[in-house]
Protein backbone atom coordinates (compact mmCIF):
# COMPACT_ATOMS: atom_id res chain seq x y z
CA UNK A 1 0.00 0.00 0.00
CA UNK A 2 1.21 3.58 -0.66
CA UNK A 3 0.76 5.51 2.54
CA UNK A 4 2.21 8.60 4.66
CA UNK A 5 3.25 8.93 7.85
CA UNK A 6 2.27 12.66 9.14
CA UNK A 7 4.92 13.01 12.28
CA UNK A 8 6.79 9.70 10.81
CA UNK A 9 10.11 11.53 12.59
CA UNK A 10 8.44 11.39 16.21
CA UNK A 11 8.66 8.77 19.14
CA UNK A 12 5.59 6.46 17.62
CA UNK A 13 5.67 7.91 14.04
CA UNK A 14 9.67 6.71 12.94
CA UNK A 15 9.32 3.02 14.48
CA UNK A 16 5.76 2.95 12.48
CA UNK A 17 6.96 4.21 9.70
CA UNK A 18 10.22 1.40 9.26
CA UNK A 19 7.86 -1.30 10.33
CA UNK A 20 5.66 -0.13 7.70
CA UNK A 21 8.64 -0.07 5.29
CA UNK A 22 9.90 -2.89 6.36
CA UNK A 23 6.40 -4.78 5.50
CA UNK A 24 6.43 -3.43 1.77
CA UNK A 25 4.36 -0.51 1.72
CA UNK A 26 5.44 2.60 0.37
CA UNK A 27 6.03 5.19 2.75
CA UNK A 28 6.07 9.00 2.87
CA UNK A 29 6.85 10.70 5.98
CA UNK A 30 5.33 13.87 6.31
CA UNK A 31 6.52 16.08 9.45
CA UNK A 32 7.47 19.93 10.32
CA UNK A 33 10.13 18.98 13.12
CA UNK A 34 8.12 20.64 16.01
CA UNK A 35 9.31 17.87 18.58
CA UNK A 36 13.07 18.67 17.95
CA UNK A 37 12.35 22.79 17.79
CA UNK A 38 10.77 21.45 21.30
CA UNK A 39 13.55 19.41 22.84
CA UNK A 40 15.80 22.98 21.82
CA UNK A 41 13.12 24.82 23.32
CA UNK A 42 13.04 23.30 26.73
CA UNK A 43 16.91 22.37 26.31
CA UNK A 44 15.85 18.29 26.78
CA UNK A 45 17.09 15.93 24.52
CA UNK A 46 16.44 12.82 23.65
CA UNK A 47 18.57 10.56 26.04
CA UNK A 48 19.73 8.65 22.97
CA UNK A 49 21.45 10.01 19.76
CA UNK A 50 18.68 10.21 17.18
CA UNK A 51 20.29 11.93 14.01
CA UNK A 52 18.74 13.81 11.91
CA UNK A 53 15.67 12.40 9.67
CA UNK A 54 17.70 13.25 6.52
CA UNK A 55 20.45 10.18 7.82
CA UNK A 56 17.33 8.47 9.62
CA UNK A 57 15.86 7.61 5.80
CA UNK A 58 19.40 7.43 4.06
CA UNK A 59 20.47 4.78 6.85
CA UNK A 60 17.20 3.19 5.83
CA UNK A 61 17.31 2.77 2.34
CA UNK A 62 21.53 1.69 3.06
CA UNK A 63 20.53 -0.85 5.79
CA UNK A 64 17.43 -2.71 3.85
CA UNK A 65 17.41 -1.65 0.37
CA UNK A 66 14.45 0.33 0.46
CA UNK A 67 13.32 3.86 0.34
CA UNK A 68 11.19 5.96 2.64
CA UNK A 69 10.59 9.43 1.16
CA UNK A 70 10.15 12.96 3.08
CA UNK A 71 8.45 16.04 3.05
CA UNK A 72 9.10 18.84 5.52
CA UNK A 73 5.40 20.12 5.91
CA UNK A 74 3.53 22.07 8.83
CA UNK A 75 -0.04 19.58 8.39
CA UNK A 76 -1.62 22.66 10.66
CA UNK A 77 -0.71 25.52 8.91
CA UNK A 78 0.46 24.57 5.17
CA UNK A 79 -2.87 23.21 4.01
CA UNK A 80 -2.63 24.39 0.25
CA UNK A 81 0.64 21.80 0.60
CA UNK A 82 -0.76 19.11 2.34
CA UNK A 83 -3.53 18.95 0.01
CA UNK A 84 -1.22 18.76 -3.26
CA UNK A 85 0.72 16.30 -1.65
CA UNK A 86 -2.00 14.04 -0.81
CA UNK A 87 -3.33 14.78 -4.10
CA UNK A 88 -0.20 13.61 -6.14
CA UNK A 89 -0.03 10.59 -3.92
CA UNK A 90 -3.24 9.43 -4.06
CA UNK A 91 -1.79 7.53 -0.32
CA UNK A 92 -4.27 4.09 0.15
CA UNK A 93 -3.97 5.07 4.05
CA UNK A 94 -2.15 7.94 6.19
CA UNK A 95 -1.33 7.80 10.08
CA UNK A 96 -1.73 10.92 11.63
CA UNK A 97 0.81 11.32 14.52
CA UNK A 98 1.21 15.11 14.25
CA UNK A 99 0.37 16.52 17.58
CA UNK A 100 1.90 18.10 20.45
CA UNK A 101 1.37 15.45 22.75
CA UNK A 102 2.93 16.01 26.31
CA UNK A 103 0.15 16.63 28.77
CA UNK A 104 2.87 18.42 31.51
CA UNK A 105 3.79 20.53 27.97
CA UNK A 106 0.26 21.53 27.18
CA UNK A 107 -0.05 22.82 30.72
CA UNK A 108 3.00 24.63 30.80
CA UNK A 109 1.84 28.42 30.12
CA UNK A 110 -1.31 30.49 28.27
CA UNK A 111 1.25 30.62 25.21
CA UNK A 112 1.47 26.04 25.51
CA UNK A 113 -1.95 26.23 26.29
CA UNK A 114 -2.82 27.74 23.22
CA UNK A 115 0.14 26.08 20.74
CA UNK A 116 -1.25 22.60 21.40
CA UNK A 117 -4.84 23.63 20.93
CA UNK A 118 -4.28 25.43 17.78
CA UNK A 119 -2.01 23.26 16.42
CA UNK A 120 -3.51 19.62 17.35
CA UNK A 121 -6.96 20.40 16.36
CA UNK A 122 -5.81 22.54 13.01
CA UNK A 123 -3.51 19.82 11.95
CA UNK A 124 -6.27 17.25 12.30
CA UNK A 125 -8.79 18.85 10.61
CA UNK A 126 -6.57 20.86 7.99
CA UNK A 127 -6.05 16.66 7.10
CA UNK A 128 -9.60 15.87 7.04
CA UNK A 129 -10.74 18.77 5.03
CA UNK A 130 -7.34 18.06 2.40
CA UNK A 131 -8.81 14.58 2.35
CA UNK A 132 -11.94 15.53 1.03
CA UNK A 133 -11.03 18.23 -1.31
CA UNK A 134 -8.28 16.05 -3.20
CA UNK A 135 -10.94 13.56 -3.25
CA UNK A 136 -8.67 10.79 -2.36
CA UNK A 137 -9.80 7.42 -1.10
CA UNK A 138 -7.54 7.22 1.97
CA UNK A 139 -8.01 5.52 5.46
CA UNK A 140 -7.23 7.67 7.99
CA UNK A 141 -5.75 5.95 11.02
CA UNK A 142 -4.79 8.35 13.94
CA UNK A 143 -3.03 8.19 17.33
CA UNK A 144 -5.70 8.98 19.88
CA UNK A 145 -5.69 8.42 23.41
CA UNK A 146 -7.12 5.90 26.37
CA UNK A 147 -7.23 9.51 28.21
CA UNK A 148 -10.39 10.89 26.16
CA UNK A 149 -12.13 8.39 28.83
CA UNK A 150 -10.72 10.53 31.71
CA UNK A 151 -9.13 8.74 34.88
CA UNK A 152 -11.92 8.43 37.48
CA UNK A 153 -13.24 4.94 38.65
CA UNK A 154 -15.69 2.94 36.25
CA UNK A 155 -17.89 0.12 37.38
CA UNK A 156 -17.64 -1.62 33.93
CA UNK A 157 -14.41 -1.94 31.81
CA UNK A 158 -14.27 1.03 29.24
CA UNK A 159 -15.61 0.40 26.02
CA UNK A 160 -13.89 0.53 23.18
CA UNK A 161 -15.29 4.20 21.88
CA UNK A 162 -18.71 3.56 22.30
CA UNK A 163 -21.49 3.81 24.75
CA UNK A 164 -24.67 2.27 24.23
CA UNK A 165 -27.67 4.37 26.50
CA UNK A 166 -30.94 4.37 27.12
CA UNK A 167 -32.85 7.75 26.53
CA UNK A 168 -36.23 8.32 28.39
CA UNK A 169 -39.25 9.53 26.42
CA UNK A 170 -42.18 11.47 27.55
CA UNK A 171 -44.32 8.34 27.46
CA UNK A 172 -42.19 6.10 29.54
CA UNK A 173 -40.52 4.92 26.83
CA UNK A 174 -37.02 4.34 26.18
CA UNK A 175 -34.95 5.83 23.23
CA UNK A 176 -31.55 3.44 22.65
CA UNK A 177 -28.30 5.02 20.85
CA UNK A 178 -24.94 4.63 20.22
CA UNK A 179 -22.89 7.56 22.01
CA UNK A 180 -19.30 8.54 21.93
CA UNK A 181 -18.08 7.88 25.38
CA UNK A 182 -18.62 10.57 27.54
CA UNK A 183 -15.24 12.35 26.97
CA UNK A 184 -13.60 13.58 30.51
CA UNK A 185 -10.20 15.21 29.26
CA UNK A 186 -7.25 15.63 32.35
CA UNK A 187 -5.22 18.40 30.18
CA UNK A 188 -4.97 20.67 27.80
CA UNK A 189 -3.68 18.12 25.01
CA UNK A 190 -6.34 15.49 26.03
CA UNK A 191 -8.80 18.22 26.03
CA UNK A 192 -7.48 18.31 21.83
CA UNK A 193 -7.79 14.58 21.34
CA UNK A 194 -11.55 14.76 22.64
CA UNK A 195 -11.98 17.48 20.11
CA UNK A 196 -10.67 15.12 17.28
CA UNK A 197 -13.24 12.66 17.94
CA UNK A 198 -16.32 15.18 17.20
CA UNK A 199 -14.08 16.12 14.14
CA UNK A 200 -13.81 12.75 13.02
CA UNK A 201 -17.58 11.80 13.57
CA UNK A 202 -18.60 14.57 11.81
CA UNK A 203 -16.49 13.72 8.44
CA UNK A 204 -17.16 10.14 8.97
CA UNK A 205 -20.57 10.93 8.33
CA UNK A 206 -20.97 14.06 6.11
CA UNK A 207 -18.20 12.41 3.62
CA UNK A 208 -17.59 9.14 3.93
CA UNK A 209 -13.97 9.34 4.99
CA UNK A 210 -12.83 5.94 6.88
CA UNK A 211 -11.54 6.23 9.51
CA UNK A 212 -9.67 4.60 12.59
CA UNK A 213 -9.00 6.14 15.60
CA UNK A 214 -6.64 4.19 17.81
CA UNK A 215 -7.36 5.17 21.90
CA UNK A 216 -3.30 4.53 22.69
CA UNK A 217 -2.39 3.70 26.59
CA UNK A 218 1.21 5.05 27.29
CA UNK A 219 3.70 4.41 25.30
CA UNK A 220 7.04 2.15 26.74
CA UNK A 221 10.06 0.86 25.00
CA UNK A 222 12.53 2.38 22.75
CA UNK A 223 13.71 0.10 20.02
CA UNK A 224 11.93 -2.09 17.57
CA UNK A 225 13.37 -4.55 15.49
CA UNK A 226 13.49 -2.27 12.78
CA UNK A 227 15.07 0.58 14.96
CA UNK A 228 17.33 -1.95 16.05
CA UNK A 229 19.23 -2.73 12.69
CA UNK A 230 21.77 0.10 12.94
CA UNK A 231 22.71 2.44 15.39
CA UNK A 232 21.69 5.48 13.14
CA UNK A 233 18.28 4.15 12.73
CA UNK A 234 17.46 4.59 16.72
CA UNK A 235 14.22 5.89 18.18
CA UNK A 236 14.02 8.28 20.57
CA UNK A 237 14.15 8.18 24.51
CA UNK A 238 12.13 11.06 26.56
CA UNK A 239 12.87 11.47 30.39
CA UNK A 240 12.57 15.58 31.15
CA UNK A 241 9.48 15.81 33.17
CA UNK A 242 7.66 17.00 30.35
CA UNK A 243 7.67 14.45 27.51
CA UNK A 244 9.31 11.72 29.28
CA UNK A 245 6.37 8.96 30.31
CA UNK A 246 6.17 7.14 33.47
CA UNK A 247 7.44 4.28 32.88
CA UNK A 248 10.22 5.07 30.36
CA UNK A 249 11.15 7.47 33.20
CA UNK A 250 11.52 4.83 36.40
CA UNK A 251 13.73 2.75 33.40
CA UNK A 252 16.01 5.27 32.96
CA UNK A 253 15.56 6.83 36.88
CA UNK A 254 17.01 3.11 37.53
CA UNK A 255 19.46 3.31 34.42
CA UNK A 256 21.19 6.95 36.06
CA UNK A 257 20.90 6.29 39.81
CA UNK A 258 18.02 8.72 40.17
CA UNK A 259 15.09 7.89 42.30
CA UNK A 260 12.19 6.73 41.03
CA UNK A 261 9.17 10.08 41.02
CA UNK A 262 5.94 8.82 41.94
CA UNK A 263 3.70 11.79 41.78
CA UNK A 264 1.41 12.03 44.79
CA UNK A 265 0.77 8.37 46.65
CA UNK A 266 0.88 6.97 42.82
CA UNK A 267 -2.67 5.64 42.94
CA UNK A 268 -3.36 6.68 39.50
CA UNK A 269 -3.75 3.73 37.67
CA UNK A 270 -3.00 3.40 33.60
CA UNK A 271 -3.14 1.92 30.44
CA UNK A 272 -0.14 0.56 28.72
CA UNK A 273 1.48 -0.56 25.63
CA UNK A 274 5.19 -1.69 24.19
CA UNK A 275 6.59 0.60 20.85
CA UNK A 276 6.58 -3.02 19.75
CA UNK A 277 3.09 -3.44 19.89
CA UNK A 278 2.08 0.41 18.48
CA UNK A 279 3.81 -0.04 15.24
CA UNK A 280 2.11 -3.78 14.88
CA UNK A 281 -1.37 -2.53 16.03
CA UNK A 282 -1.08 0.50 13.21
CA UNK A 283 -0.47 -2.28 10.82
CA UNK A 284 -3.14 -4.60 11.60
CA UNK A 285 -5.47 -1.71 11.56
CA UNK A 286 -3.88 -0.10 8.42
CA UNK A 287 -4.37 -3.70 6.35
CA UNK A 288 -7.56 -4.39 7.76
CA UNK A 289 -9.16 -1.17 6.59
CA UNK A 290 -12.90 -0.57 7.81
CA UNK A 291 -16.28 0.24 5.42
CA UNK A 292 -17.31 4.06 5.87
CA UNK A 293 -20.58 2.63 6.68
CA UNK A 294 -19.26 1.23 9.63
CA UNK A 295 -18.83 4.83 11.07
CA UNK A 296 -15.41 6.00 12.66
CA UNK A 297 -14.11 2.25 13.84
CA UNK A 298 -12.53 3.02 17.30
CA UNK A 299 -9.70 0.82 19.23
CA UNK A 300 -8.79 0.45 22.52
CA UNK A 301 -4.36 0.36 21.72
CA UNK A 302 -3.34 -1.01 25.51
CA UNK A 303 -2.49 -4.20 26.47
CA UNK A 304 -2.89 -3.58 30.28
CA UNK A 305 -3.83 -1.77 33.11
CA UNK A 306 -1.23 -0.97 35.73
CA UNK A 307 -0.89 1.45 39.26
CA UNK A 308 1.73 3.68 39.13
CA UNK A 309 3.28 3.40 42.58
CA UNK A 310 2.93 -0.81 41.83
CA UNK A 311 5.36 0.06 38.83
CA UNK A 312 7.43 1.75 40.64
CA UNK A 313 8.01 -1.36 43.10
CA UNK A 314 8.62 -3.49 40.01
CA UNK A 315 11.40 -1.29 38.70
CA UNK A 316 12.79 -0.84 42.18
CA UNK A 317 12.42 -4.97 42.89
CA UNK A 318 14.42 -5.77 39.44
CA UNK A 319 17.05 -2.86 39.93
CA UNK A 320 17.37 -2.05 43.43
CA UNK A 321 16.46 1.96 43.21
CA UNK A 322 14.73 3.72 45.59
CA UNK A 323 11.44 5.29 45.58
CA UNK A 324 10.82 8.89 45.91
CA UNK A 325 6.87 10.19 46.64
CA UNK A 326 6.82 13.66 45.72
CA UNK A 327 3.99 16.34 45.44
CA UNK A 328 1.59 15.80 42.73
CA UNK A 329 2.18 18.49 39.74
CA UNK A 330 -1.13 17.43 37.82
CA UNK A 331 -4.79 17.73 39.17
CA UNK A 332 -5.65 14.05 39.13
CA UNK A 333 -7.71 11.75 41.49
CA UNK A 334 -5.27 10.06 44.15
CA UNK A 335 -6.76 6.81 43.11
CA UNK A 336 -8.35 5.47 40.46
CA UNK A 337 -9.51 1.91 39.49
CA UNK A 338 -8.78 1.21 35.29
CA UNK A 339 -10.49 -1.65 33.21
CA UNK A 340 -10.74 -1.75 29.27
CA UNK A 341 -11.66 -3.79 27.04
CA UNK A 342 -9.54 -4.27 23.58
CA UNK A 343 -10.55 -7.40 21.72
CA UNK A 344 -10.65 -5.08 18.48
CA UNK A 345 -7.52 -5.23 17.73
CA UNK A 346 -6.71 -8.81 19.05
CA UNK A 347 -9.52 -10.13 16.98
CA UNK A 348 -7.26 -9.05 14.08
CA UNK A 349 -4.68 -11.19 15.58
CA UNK A 350 -2.39 -9.17 18.06
CA UNK A 351 -0.95 -10.94 20.69
CA UNK A 352 0.26 -8.37 22.81
CA UNK A 353 3.78 -8.01 24.76
CA UNK A 354 3.83 -7.58 28.42
CA UNK A 355 5.26 -5.60 31.25
CA UNK A 356 6.54 -9.67 32.37
CA UNK A 357 8.42 -10.60 29.08
CA UNK A 358 11.98 -9.49 29.83
CA UNK A 359 11.58 -6.17 27.69
CA UNK A 360 12.09 -3.60 30.93
CA UNK A 361 15.39 -5.20 31.35
CA UNK A 362 15.89 -4.50 27.64
CA UNK A 363 14.59 -0.54 28.33
CA UNK A 364 16.68 -0.54 31.37
CA UNK A 365 19.97 -1.44 29.48
CA UNK A 366 19.64 0.99 27.07
CA UNK A 367 19.23 3.81 29.66
CA UNK A 368 22.64 2.65 31.48
CA UNK A 369 24.13 2.97 28.19
CA UNK A 370 23.45 6.20 27.33
CA UNK A 371 23.47 7.37 31.09
CA UNK A 372 26.22 9.86 29.90
CA UNK A 373 23.82 11.46 27.77
CA UNK A 374 21.76 12.50 30.43
CA UNK A 375 20.93 16.13 32.12
CA UNK A 376 19.48 15.07 35.81
CA UNK A 377 18.35 18.91 35.97
CA UNK A 378 15.74 17.69 33.34
CA UNK A 379 14.58 15.23 35.17
CA UNK A 380 11.87 16.55 37.92
CA UNK A 381 8.45 18.12 36.12
CA UNK A 382 8.32 21.96 36.31
CA UNK A 383 5.00 22.32 34.82
CA UNK A 384 1.98 22.31 37.01
CA UNK A 385 -2.28 21.90 36.62
CA UNK A 386 -2.43 24.93 38.72
CA UNK A 387 -0.05 26.92 40.71
CA UNK A 388 0.13 30.29 42.71
CA UNK A 389 1.33 33.47 40.25
CA UNK A 390 5.55 33.25 41.84
CA UNK A 391 6.55 35.40 43.21
CA UNK A 392 9.50 37.98 41.43
CA UNK A 393 12.21 35.29 43.12
CA UNK A 394 10.13 32.65 41.73
CA UNK A 395 10.13 34.18 38.59
CA UNK A 396 13.79 34.73 38.17
CA UNK A 397 14.71 31.43 39.56
CA UNK A 398 12.05 29.63 36.88
CA UNK A 399 12.25 30.98 33.44
CA UNK A 400 9.35 29.02 32.84
CA UNK A 401 7.09 30.81 35.91
CA UNK A 402 7.06 33.98 33.69
CA UNK A 403 4.44 34.55 30.66
CA UNK A 404 6.21 33.05 27.35
CA UNK A 405 5.36 33.34 23.87
CA UNK A 406 5.49 30.18 22.13
CA UNK A 407 8.40 30.35 19.24
CA UNK A 408 5.15 28.66 16.84
CA UNK A 409 3.05 32.06 17.71
CA UNK A 410 5.67 34.41 18.04
CA UNK A 411 4.98 37.44 16.08
P1 LIG B 1 6.24 12.90 19.22
O1 LIG B 1 6.13 14.30 19.71
O2 LIG B 1 7.50 12.15 19.46
O3 LIG B 1 5.93 12.85 17.65
C1 LIG B 1 5.01 13.71 17.01
C2 LIG B 1 5.62 14.08 15.66
O4 LIG B 1 4.69 14.94 14.98
C3 LIG B 1 6.93 14.86 15.81
O5 LIG B 1 7.90 14.34 14.95
C4 LIG B 1 6.54 16.29 15.45
O6 LIG B 1 7.61 17.02 14.89
C5 LIG B 1 5.39 16.06 14.48
N1 LIG B 1 4.44 17.18 14.40
C6 LIG B 1 3.80 17.81 15.43
N2 LIG B 1 3.01 18.78 14.94
C7 LIG B 1 3.13 18.75 13.58
C8 LIG B 1 2.58 19.52 12.52
N3 LIG B 1 1.74 20.52 12.78
N4 LIG B 1 2.91 19.21 11.25
C9 LIG B 1 3.79 18.20 10.98
N5 LIG B 1 4.36 17.45 11.94
C10 LIG B 1 4.03 17.73 13.23
O7 LIG B 1 4.98 12.10 19.83
P2 LIG B 1 4.73 10.53 19.88
O8 LIG B 1 5.02 10.06 21.23
O9 LIG B 1 5.36 9.89 18.71
O10 LIG B 1 3.15 10.50 19.69
C11 LIG B 1 2.58 10.41 18.40
C12 LIG B 1 1.06 10.40 18.51
O11 LIG B 1 0.66 9.28 19.30
C13 LIG B 1 0.51 11.64 19.19
O12 LIG B 1 -0.61 12.12 18.50
C14 LIG B 1 0.15 11.17 20.57
O13 LIG B 1 -0.95 11.88 21.05
C15 LIG B 1 -0.17 9.71 20.35
N6 LIG B 1 0.11 8.92 21.57
C16 LIG B 1 1.38 8.84 22.09
C17 LIG B 1 1.59 8.11 23.26
C18 LIG B 1 2.95 8.00 23.91
O14 LIG B 1 3.04 7.44 25.03
N7 LIG B 1 4.01 8.49 23.30
C19 LIG B 1 0.51 7.45 23.87
C20 LIG B 1 -0.77 7.56 23.32
C21 LIG B 1 -0.95 8.30 22.17
N1 LIG C 1 3.74 10.08 36.78
C1 LIG C 1 4.49 9.84 37.93
N2 LIG C 1 5.81 10.12 37.90
C2 LIG C 1 6.45 10.58 36.79
C3 LIG C 1 5.70 10.81 35.62
C4 LIG C 1 4.34 10.55 35.66
O1 LIG C 1 3.95 9.42 38.96
O2 LIG C 1 7.67 10.79 36.85
C5 LIG C 1 2.30 9.80 36.78
C6 LIG C 1 1.43 10.96 36.35
O3 LIG C 1 1.08 11.81 37.44
C7 LIG C 1 0.22 10.23 35.74
C8 LIG C 1 0.82 8.96 35.15
O4 LIG C 1 2.09 8.79 35.81
O5 LIG C 1 -0.67 9.86 36.73
C9 LIG C 1 1.02 8.96 33.66
O6 LIG C 1 1.82 10.05 33.25
P1 LIG C 1 2.59 10.02 31.85
O7 LIG C 1 3.36 11.29 31.71
O8 LIG C 1 3.33 8.74 31.71
O9 LIG C 1 1.39 9.91 30.80
P2 LIG C 1 0.33 10.99 30.27
O10 LIG C 1 0.61 12.34 30.76
O11 LIG C 1 -1.03 10.43 30.53
O12 LIG C 1 0.58 11.01 28.69
C10 LIG C 1 1.15 9.93 27.96
C11 LIG C 1 1.54 10.47 26.57
C12 LIG C 1 0.28 10.95 25.84
C13 LIG C 1 -0.74 9.80 25.78
C14 LIG C 1 -1.04 9.26 27.17
C15 LIG C 1 -1.87 8.01 27.11
O13 LIG C 1 2.48 11.54 26.71
O14 LIG C 1 0.63 11.36 24.52
O15 LIG C 1 -1.93 10.25 25.19
O16 LIG C 1 0.21 8.88 27.81
S1 LIG C 1 -2.97 7.92 28.47
O17 LIG C 1 -2.20 8.07 29.72
O18 LIG C 1 -3.60 6.63 28.38
O19 LIG C 1 -3.91 9.02 28.36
Amino acid sequence: MRIIVIGGDGFCGWPTATHLSAHGHEVTIVDNLARRAISEELDAHSLTPIRPLGTRVQAWEETTGRTIAYHYLDAATDYDQLRALLTRLQPDAVVHFAEQRAAPYSMKSSAHKRYTVANNTAATHNLLCALVEAEVDSHLVHLGTMGVYGYTTTAAPLPEGYLTVQIPGPEGETEEREILYPANPGSIYHLTKTQDQLAFQFYNANDGLRITDLHQGIVWGTQTEETHLDGRLINRFDYDGDFGTVLNRFLMQAGVGHPLTVHGSGGQTRAFIHIRDTVRCIRLAIETPPEAAEGVRIFNQATETGRIRDLAQKVSKLTGATIDFQANPRKEAAENELRMRNEGLRTLGWEPITLDNGLMEEVRAIAERYAHRCDLSKIPAHSFWTRPKPTEEEAAADPTAVPFTHPAQAG
